[in-house]
């Protein structure tokens, strides 16, 4: 009998990654959807196999991080080896604006999977991976950040987080739970959220050279993140749940970008060369050849409280996983350049460029 995985959030970015890798390796992998208007297991919908009357290896159930007897019927009914909590609100502005909802479902929502772990007396059996991120770090304390930095949360998600990272971190030692933090610096991919920085400049490049688009609009460029991608990452939290023991680990790159070099850089897979000129909310990007506005800065996207620079050491994760990030910058950006531009072509105009 393979192993059988309970991903949760399995419709976004690392979901759809994490269960093609679960399901290479013979895991017969659960996951959940949430129920919405439209139909949103997109990123999934290839994973899909007509099994000829056996049980599909791949599966979906309605579930919601804020709903708790949907988390422990679906426990019961799966026992799982392996569960991976990667569902979240997880998108830092946005949890400026529902900081209540954020809590529930990244925070308590934590605390409900690991309880009902515990309800269903399978702390023996299940292996938990809770999807930390470096956004706990926030205010810079130190750079390169591990495992020993401080944390100090800079926004209702981190701190929502933060309540994830120790709600794990203690049902570990109180209960014995095979529990792991994975604190994630960020991981891109061309199927990433098309609100996070990274596809929104590689949407609007895509969109600017099949001239559907002027301009593409931003916040802070000055912000500097590290950067990797989703494939990468997804192996290493399923490295941490091999291990014989629950522990944290820093997956991140060791290099850092500023948003404005990921412009940039964008912008030249495309054959466009920025020049910056001015600053604060008055900096453009012009294109050098004849002076177009390709890039200009909305205040709009500004964040009450930001978290200027992430640089992960993940020494640890290279020592005890043998794990490391082997995607270049330089090569993921025209990954994801390259493949907006392809998208693009098909995809009916969208006039939501923006956000
Ligand atoms: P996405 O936003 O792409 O995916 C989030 C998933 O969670 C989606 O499947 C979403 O469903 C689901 N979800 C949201 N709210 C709920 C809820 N209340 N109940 C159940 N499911 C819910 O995120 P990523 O794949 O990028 O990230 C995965 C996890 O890792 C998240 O927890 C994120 O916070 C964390 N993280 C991400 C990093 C990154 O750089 N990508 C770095 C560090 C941590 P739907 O599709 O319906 O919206
Ligand atoms: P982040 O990712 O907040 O790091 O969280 P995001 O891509 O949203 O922002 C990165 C940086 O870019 C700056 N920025 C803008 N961001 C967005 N979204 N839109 C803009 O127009 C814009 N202009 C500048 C931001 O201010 C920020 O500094 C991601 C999420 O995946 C989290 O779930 C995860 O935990 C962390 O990464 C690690």
């Amino acid at each position: 009998m393979g192993k059988v995985a309970l991903i949760t959030g399995v419709t976004g970015q690392d979901g759809a990654y994490l269960a093609e890798l679960l399901l290479a390796k013979g895991y017969d992998v659960h996951g959940t959807k949430r129920r919405a208007s439209s139909f949103n297991v997109g990123r999934v919908d290839h994973l899909f196999k007509e099994e000829n009357g056996a049980t599909p290896a791949f599966q979906l159930h309605h579930a919601d991080l804020t709903d708790s007897t949907s988390l422990i019927r679906l426990v019961q009914d799966i026992q799982p080896d392996e569960i991976y909590n990667l569902a979240a609100q997880s998108h830092v502005q946005v949890s400026f604006e529902t900081p209540e909802y954020t809590a529930n479902a990244d925070g308590t929502g934590t605390l409900r999977l690991l309880e009902a772990i515990r309800l269903l007396k399978l702390e023996g059996k299940t292996r938990f991976y809770q999807a930390s991120t470096s956004e706990l770090y926030g205010m810079v304390r130190e750079t390169p950040q591990t495992e020993l930095t401080p944390f100090y949360p800079r926004s209702p998600y981190a701190v929502a987080k933060l309540y994830g990272y120790w709600i794990t971190v203690n049902y570990r030692e109180a209960y014995g739970i095979h529990a792991s933090n994975g604190i994630l610096f960020n991981h891109e991919s061309p199927i990433r959220g098309e609100t996070f920085v990274t596809r929104k400049i590689t949407r609007a490049v895509a969109a600017i050279e099949h001239g559907r688009l002027n301009k593409l609009s931003l916040g802070n460029l000055d912000a500097r993140r590290d950067w990797g991608h989703a494939r990468d990452y997804v192996e290493g939290m399923w490295r941490m749940l091999q291990q014989p023991t629950g522990d944290d680990y820093v997956l991140a790159t060791g290099e850092t970008h500023p948003v404005r070099e990921f412009v940039t850089l964008a912008f030249s897979h495309i054959g466009r060369t920025i020049e910056w000129v001015g600053s604060g909310t008055e900096e453009k990007g012009l294109d050098a050849r004849d002076g177009t506005l390709l890039v200009d800065i909305d205040p709009r996207y500004f964040r009450p409280t930001e978290v200027d620079l992430l640089l992960g050491n993940p020494a640890k994760a290279a020592e005890k996983l043998g794990w490391k990030a082997t995607t270049p910058f330089d090569d993921l950006v025209r990954e994801m350049v390259l493949s907006d531009v392809e998208l693009l072509k098909t995809e009916p105009v969208r006039y939501s460029y923006r956000d």
